[in-house]
């Protein structure tokens, strides 16, 4: 089990679920940098989808054994580590009992919205996977550390594309001449941001029935690779995914623009949606663990910093390649999604910011980088995977078993 010192003295102990993927290993390193106690859980089923689906990230990663021993090395702090299904509430309990988590940052779930449509079988494997092993979740707080705050992994997307403006979690409705402040209604777009819905809504059950804390962030697109922490060392490398599956729009646009692939605008690109660096994931990370929700408060942060429709992201790019000299073309593929292609958006998001997130915004800089990135790994890439081969409509129960 992980121990810190000096710096850490006074600070929480804070288990990762996921912590071995995008957010959660960038998270992990920031809070242990922090000097939090950290101890990573994970099953290393995003490794497992990547071999069942011959996909591969950009960047090259190491074991989690590697990485781990890599930060010891580089940072002299330990990082307890937990293999093991959420699922599976034996290996939970004994997670929970032995590392005695002040804080529990949840980003354990089947995340993307393709593999949810792929077939019946990952719909349902996505809403198992995440609805189950967050009930776990709540369950093990309630019985081995009932103090513990539960920082939960949402999504923009459980509230879907309304025509009026998004609040953060809560509305105030004033409906025949009476006034409550209810859930702001989700109409989610796919069977992955539906698993999220149901995980609000469990949580905010459990918070009122059983008195936990919660603080559910509903997280934008994350873009970019690179953080303070995972930039010390190449072993620390964090994955950068963009295929058709997992990779999602910026990061996607700026794999796409090093390997000289035409920019993937689905549809029409109108599609609005809040987004953020991964070096702000990490902070309103750290912000969350820092100001805990009270005892049996659901709590709500909207968790992105701008919001662009795919046509501005694909100009951005554009222009970035432009001074880097790379010459970038969008092309509209038909979309293999159903959702608005043009349509009204304004989320507020100011809680975090309240809290002290100063935001990197997106910029030439980041652009820079992370193009710089995408051409020092192009040759890693897998043009077949570019593409989208997910249809919303077209999913079946026919399992999909055989890959490009
Ligand atoms: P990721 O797939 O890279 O990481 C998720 C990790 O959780 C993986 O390492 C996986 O092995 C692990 N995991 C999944 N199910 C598990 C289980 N049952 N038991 C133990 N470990 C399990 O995903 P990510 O991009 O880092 O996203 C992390 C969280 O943030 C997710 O909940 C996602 O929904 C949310 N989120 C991500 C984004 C984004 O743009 N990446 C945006 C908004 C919200
Ligand atoms: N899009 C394109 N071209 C592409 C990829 C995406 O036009 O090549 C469009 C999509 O149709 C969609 C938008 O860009 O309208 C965002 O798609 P995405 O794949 O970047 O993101 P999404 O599927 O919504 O999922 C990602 C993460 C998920 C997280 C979510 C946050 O995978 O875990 O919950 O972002 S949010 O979008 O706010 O719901």
């Amino acid at each position: 089990k992980g121990g810190v010192e000096g710096e850490g003295k006074g600070k929480k102990k804070v288990m990762i679920i996921g912590g071995d993927g995008y957010c959660g290993w960038a998270s992990a390193l920031h809070l242990s940098k922090q000097g939090y106690e950290v101890a990573i859980v994970d099953n290393m089923c995003r490794r497992a989808f990547d071999e069942q689906l011959g996909l591969q990230t950009l960047t090259p990663i190491v074991s989690l054994s590697k990485r781990v021993k890599r930060w010891k090395a580089v940072s002299g702090k330990e990082l307890a580590v937990y293999v093991g299904d959420i699922c599976d509430f034996e290996f939970l309990e004994h997670a929970f009992k032995t590392f005695e988590p002040e804080a529990v940052v949840h980003f354990g779930e089947q995340r993307s919205a393709p593999y949810s449509m792929m077939d019946r079988n990952r719909a349902v494997f996505t809403q198992q996977n995440n609805v189950i092993g967050t009930i776990n979740v709540m369950f093990a707080i309630k019985e081995f550390s009932p103090d513990c705050h539960l920082v939960k992994l949402g999504t923009m997307g459980e509230y879907g594309t309304p025509n009026i403006d998004i609040e953060e979690g809560f509305i105030t409705i004033t409906h025949n001449g009476r006034t409550d402040t209810l859930p702001y209604p989700k109409q989610a777009a796919s069977f992955y941001h539906l698993s999220k819905v149901h995980d609000s809504h469990n949580i905010a059950f459990a918070c009122k029935a059983w008195g936990i804390r919660a603080t559910d962030l509903n997280q934008g697109v994350v873009y970019g690779v690179h953080t303070d922490e995972t930039i010390l060392h190449e072993e620390l490398i964090n994955r950068l995914d963009y295929d058709g599956i997992f990779g999602t729009a910026l990061n996607r646009f700026c794999v796409q623009a090093a390997v000289g692939h035409p920019l993937t605008v689905y549809g029409k690109g109108g599609q609005t949606r809040g987004y953020l660096d991964i070096r702000d994931t990490v902070r309103c990370i750290e912000i969350a663990c820092g100001n805990p929700a009270n005892s049996g408060e659901f709590r709500v942060f909207n968790q992105f910093t701008e919001q662009f429709s795919v046509n501005e992201l694909a100009r951005l790019v554009t222009s970035a390649g432009e001074k880097l000299g790379i010459e970038v073309q969008t092309k509209s593929v038909p979309n293999p999604r159903v959702e608005a292609e043009e349509h009204y958006y304004n989320a507020k998001h100011t809680k975090l910011v309240e809290l002290g997130l100063e935001p990197h915004v997106l910029g030439d800089a980041l652009l820079d980088s992370l193009l710089n990135v995408a051409v020092q790994y192009k040759d890693r890439v897998d043009m077949d995977q570019i593409l989208p081969a997910v249809s919303w409509k077209k999913i079946s129960s026919v399992p999909k078993t055989v890959i490009k």
